[in-house]
């Protein structure tokens, strides 16, 4: 692909993300079991400090097998022939059976009710930005949100619940055996009905679990640098330069962009360590930013990263991307984490600038011009890489950016 051709292209897959309807959730300052669609609770339990918390989320089986296992199971059930009166013997079976087929459809749900209403508000701070924008991206598509999910499979096991009761019930009250029988018949009837009309929202809850589940696990153990600018700067060519090995595609459900992982070792220490690219950020108010650049600012607050900030002065990257725009967003953006160790880094050497008089008094100071074309200043970046890494070390890990409390640092609130 052409370079004005993949620039068009970002561009547009860029311009079709939604703009969030509230500002995204950039800062780990709010209390996330408060905030989050699932979180209810008012106390705070310990957020947890790896990620991976939403692929421990359960999966629901497909109500029709939920169904059908119930019945099964409570078919199982034998009338009691001890039992010598044939109208209480119906009573019994009827009241037995109905209560093990709504238990069986109530049990298993209850336990995956549990398991979000626990498992979400403690979600490492970054899974838990990542989730709640895989969950409005379903809302912003008219889809329905975790939370509304949630709260229908929790009506529908209730009303199974209340289907068993309702037989067992009845069937309490009848003196005739058949028509006692009739009651039970009526009772797997009502629960098929009840399945047919609202069974779909156990599909709706298997697909957000899908897609949570789907999300990629950052490790936060391997010091990581990510790459930020603004979109089509060249950050996913730097990365693919610098890679060892094939670099991996991250897959996020809110976007139909990949991010490219990429790994390298030191070459004394062996040291191993990632290299994130991440969605381009515009210049413009947190409220209109799109689930892609909140994702870039979760990274930023929550991971424990570096960041080489990546500039292009070429012009090639578009009408989002001036040079003006992208000072803006590097300024922004390193004021608000003045502690992150950082690079700037100017891309597309090889190519001519525009507005040089404009940025030559607006740059910051100590960049690097590189080329991932003809490969010039790449060396130099590798030992910048391989420096920062050494920060990362140091200031990164001990102590660490996510404390025990789950509270990332709040960057930005003191001066540097
Ligand atoms: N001439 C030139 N083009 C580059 C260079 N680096 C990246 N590009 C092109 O710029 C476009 C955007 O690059 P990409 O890495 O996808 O940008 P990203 O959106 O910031 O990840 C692509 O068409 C690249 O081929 C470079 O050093 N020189
Ligand atoms: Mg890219």
């Amino acid at each position: 692909m052409s370079t004005s051709q993949g620039e068009q292209q970002q561009q547009q897959e860029h311009a079709q993300e939604e703009p969030l309807a509230q500002p995204p959730q950039a800062s780990s300052e709010g209390d996330a079991a408060a905030s989050h669609p699932a979180g209810k609770k008012k106390f705070q339990r310990r957020r947890l400090t790896t990620t991976g918390g939403l692929k421990g989320l359960p999966i629901a089986a497909p109500a029709d097998e939920l169904l059908s296992g119930a019945v099964r199971r409570s078919k199982k059930i034998r009338q009691d022939m001890e039992i010598k009166n044939a109208r209480n013997r119906a009573r019994k079976w009827t009241a037995e059976r109905m209560d093990t087929l709504a238990k069986e459809i109530s049990k298993p749900l209850r336990h995956i009710l549990d398991r979000y209403n626990y498992q979400i508000p403690i979600l490492h701070p970054f899974e838990a930005t990542v989730a709640d924008l895989t969950v409005r991206a379903r809302a912003s598509r008219g889809e329905r949100t975790l939370q509304s999910v949630l709260d229908e499979v929790n009506e529908l096991r209730k009303g199974a619940l209340g289907v068993g009761k309702a037989r067992a019930m009845e069937a309490k009250r009848l003196e005739k055996r058949a028509e006692i029988l009739e009651v039970m018949d009526r009772g797997y009837e009502d629960m098929e009905f009840l399945f047919k009309r609202d069974g779909h929202i156990v599909q709706d809850l298997i697909e957000i679990q899908r897609q949570l589940r789907s999300i990629p696990v950052v490790q936060l153990h391997v010091p990581t640098i990510v790459l930020v600018g603004a979109p089509n700067v060249g950050k996913s060519s730097i990365v693919r330069t610098l890679s060892t090995g094939t670099p991996e595609v991250n897959n996020y459900p809110f976007t139909t962009r990949g991010m490219t992982m990429g790994h390298m070792f030191h070459p004394v220490t062996n040291q191993r360590y990632q290299m994130m690219d991440t969605p381009g950020v515009l210049s413009r108010p947190d409220e209109e930013r799109n689930c892609m650049e909140a994702l870039t600012l979760a990274s930023m607050q929550h991971l424990p990263t570096a960041v080489i900030f990546v500039m292009d002065l070429s012009g090639y990257s578009g009408e989002q991307s001036t040079v003006e725009k992208q000072v803006e967003v590097r300024n922004e953006l390193r004021k608000r984490f003045p502690r992150r160790p950082w690079l700037d880094v100017i891309s597309k050497l090889d190519l001519p600038r525009e507005g040089l008089e404009f940025a030559a008094s607006s740059l910051p100071e100590g960049y690097l011009d590189v080329s991932v074309h003809d490969g010039r200043g790449l060396d130099e970046l590798r030992t910048h890489v391989y420096d920062m890494l050494q920060v990362i070390e140091s200031v990164l890990f001990p102590p660490p950016l996510i404390d025990s409390d789950g509270e990332g640092e709040e960057e930005g609130a003191e001066p540097e």
